[in-house]
């Protein structure tokens, strides 16, 4: 196994171990969390956990359904007791950006709607500044030319996500632009901006909203909170 990957063992069992029979579970998404899914998959077997997911992505729902743990739509489910996602990026003020896996909308959506959130990382997602991972930005495809083209003037480097030369679409039917900022020294700013602009559906700046960051190291894990 890579150090990178017993890193996010480490941080995605340590967050399994956060889960009481009974709970609301936010799942999130991403390479990390696979890791909590599996080792949580493990507890609700060996020791008949009865707790209920709510999934931020089709790829999650569908991830949760092959381990076992049982799935409710977010509006069928009450309201969520603990989410676990992943982060692309994150800073010492417990800001993050996150969206490299496109499920940032279902992410937001799931995070606002619990008591409690923490996110598990590797060490490499640790940066002083945010930034240095481009910032996703989830647009409605009518007009997204004359808003990428808008980001542009604003010195915000925008590139369209495609796959195949085609823009992705993301679960809830959306194209996604990457900011190249390489350094963003006014986060709450920036959010403000996007959230402001006509035909931007959700960012990925996460600002103020995790409770715990559980960072996987070689040896075991390290919090900030
Ligand atoms: C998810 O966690 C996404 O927001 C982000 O892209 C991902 C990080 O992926 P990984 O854990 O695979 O590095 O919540």
């Amino acid at each position: 196994m890579t150090n990178i990957n017993l890193e996010k063992k480490h941080a995605g069992v340590a967050a399994s171990e956060l889960i009481d029979d009974g709970m609301v579970v936010g799942l999130g998404t991403g390479s990390t969390v696979d890791f909590f899914l599996k080792a949580l998959a493990e507890r609700v077997e060996l020791e008949h956990l009865s707790i209920v997911g709510v999934t931020t992505s089709f790829k999650t729902a569908a991830r949760a359904q092959q381990l076992g743990i049982k799935v409710l739509d977010i509006d069928d489910a009450p309201m969520i007791d603990i989410t676990i996602d992943g982060a692309d990026e994150v800073d010492q003020h417990m800001n993050g950006i996150k969206g490299g896996g496109a499920a940032f909308l279902m992410e937001k959506i799931v995070a606002k709607n619990s008591k409690k959130i923490i996110w598990i990382v590797d060490s490499q997602k640790v940066h002083e500044k945010l930034g240095q991972f481009p910032l996703p930005v989830e647009i409605v495809p009518f007009g997204s030319g004359k808003l990428i083209a808008e980001f542009a003037t604003q010195h915000l480097y925008p590139i369209l996500r495609e796959k195949d030369g085609k823009p992705i679409i993301t679960d809830m039917g959306h194209f996604i632009v990457d900011l190249h900022l390489e350094t963003i020294d006014q986060p709450h700013e920036l959010g403000n901006y996007l959230d402001r602009r006509v035909g931007v559906v959700e960012h990925g700046l996460f600002l103020d909203t995790v409770d715990e960051i559980i960072i996987g190291t070689s040896h075991g894990i390290e919090k900030i909170k």
